[in-house]
């Protein structure tokens, strides 16, 4: 179990050859524990697999992947691999139907978990004498406690405030004049409008954001920053509950663009998403991570659905984890109009990439005819010139980024809601004469 004053592991393993052999001797130590662990689930899907040979990291393409299916078809208890006495906590993401995805926690992966979760914080520039004002929701989602868990084992003073309630937010950051926020980027956006509204910015001091649990482009970073005066830098932070929940790949204030993943615990590959086929480093996939440490729920290649690529050039001397570009959006996510495939994110950026665009957008897929039609409603910047010429030019980039044309409709700065607790939704579909936008 990690020590829990011991100095916390920013830069990872410098030699390719140490971090490999660790790598590997955590995946055999972990095959071996998931075949021996009595499990039926896992003696059924490694059956013919025999731990001795995952004797190099070549050996993971010949591995099973775990999938999310397996996690429900399993439900709750099925992919445990200790004695439920030896769990402390679970958490469960909601999916879009049927079942939540339970995932157990030992002590020891509680312990990983503070631990990944403060080399997160770290790398943002957060230090042991920062208040962590820790906006993520806390309950079965793994927001909360886990940059919880993270700020204390850090060192920091972690404010439990969790999501909602925006005006007690925003006093509280006032009073304790925190200078670290963690919340999702849409709600981090909305606190800062509320702030402006009441004439409250200034008296902020929040200098870093520590933003994730859904997909947010470049244009929405400028955004958030824009709208805490400038004094912000919004980081990207990347988790997912089935693997462990925030925490697994954090950006760097230094190397901004790119998410660091802590490849000590959690093992990355880049898979085609249709064919499960790895890729070679540097093309864009589905992000496959198998759990190297965890003991009481451990995964081995995990298909997260999540859309990357490895980066394998640049990054920053001394530092020595797997680099992979901020998310795109998910498989499952992934809208496909009039045959042409397209993530919401792409959307977002052509959007974004336009001053005159403010910051609230929605998409809305029209399936009423034969052919699915995109409409997308977004809010005007608060210096636009005029609604038409953005109208058109907005028109003009989506168009010339996804090679679909969009029915493009510019609303007031502030006009369309804002989400106060929870993931965002932006993609609507519409399927009779009810609009979804409306109300
Ligand atoms: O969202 C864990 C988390 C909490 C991450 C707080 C960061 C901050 P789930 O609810 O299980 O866990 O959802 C996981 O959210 O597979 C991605 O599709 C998406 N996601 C999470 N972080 C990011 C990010 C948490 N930084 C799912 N960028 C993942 C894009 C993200 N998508």
């Amino acid at each position: 179990m990690a020590d829990p004053i011991a100095p916390i592991d920013v830069v990872g393993t410098a030699d390719p050859e140490a971090k490999a052999a660790l790598q590997t001797h955590r995946l055999r130590d972990l095959v071996a524990r998931l075949a021996g662990s009595g499990n039926p689930f896992w003696r059924e899907k490694l059956a013919g697999v025999d731990p001795s040979g995952v004797d190099s990291l070549d050996a993971l393409p010949e591995l099973p992947f775990t999938v999310k299916q397996d996690l429900r078809d399993t439900y709750p208890t099925g992919m445990l691999i200790q004695p439920l006495d030896d769990t402390i906590r679970l958490h469960a993401s909601s999916g879009t139907s049927g079942k939540p995805t339970i995932v157990y926690y030992s002590r020891e992966d509680i312990a990983i978990w503070a631990e990944v979760n403060a080399r997160a914080l770290a790398l943002a520039g957060v230090r042991p004498d920062d208040t962590l004002h820790n906006g993520y929701g806390y309950g079965l989602f793994t927001g909360g406690l886990g940059l919880h868990y993270g700020g204390e084992r850090l060192g920091c003073t972690v404010v439990p405030v969790s999501g909602g309630n925006t005006a007690l937010q925003l006093q509280l950051l006032e009073d304790l004049g925190s200078r670290v926020m963690s919340a999702t980027p849409s709600f981090a956006l909305l606190m800062a409008e509320r702030a402006a509204e009441l004439g409250v910015l200034d008296r902020i001091r929040a200098e870093i954001g520590i933003l994730g649990a859904e997909p947010w482009s470049e244009g929405m970073r400028e955004r958030i920053q824009e709208a805490w005066g400038g004094r912000l830098t919004a980081l990207d932070i990347y988790g997912l509950s089935e693997i462990i929940g925030p925490g697994v790949a954090m950006e760097a204030a230094d190397d901004l663009g790119v998410l660091n993943v802590f490849d000590d615990h959690f093992l990355p590959e880049i898979v085609d998403p249709e064919t499960g086929a790895l890729l070679p480093d540097g093309e864009w996939g589905e992000l496959v991570l198998t759990t190297l440490t965890k003991t009481a729920q451990p995964v081995l290649r995990y298909r997260t659905r999540d859309i990357t690529r490895i980066v394998p050039d640049g990054g920053v001397d001394g530092r020595h984890w797997t680099r992979i570009a901020r998310l795109n959006g998910r498989a499952d996510d992934m809208l496909i109009i009039r045959g042409v495939n397209v993530y919401p994110k792409e959307i977002e950026s052509a959007l974004f990439d336009d001053p005159d665009v403010g910051r609230n957008y929605a998409i809305v897929v029209d399936r009423r005819g034969s052919m699915a039609e995109l409409r997308v409603r977004a809010e005007l910047g608060p210096d636009a010139a005029d609604a038409a010429s953005t109208t058109e030019r907005v028109s003009r980039a989506i168009a010339d980024r996804i090679r679909i044309r969009a029915t493009v409709e510019m609303v007031a700065a502030g006009s369309m809601p804002r989400t106060e607790a929870g993931k965002v939704k932006r993609v609507f579909e519409q399927v009779d004469d009810t609009d979804p936008l409306a109300g």
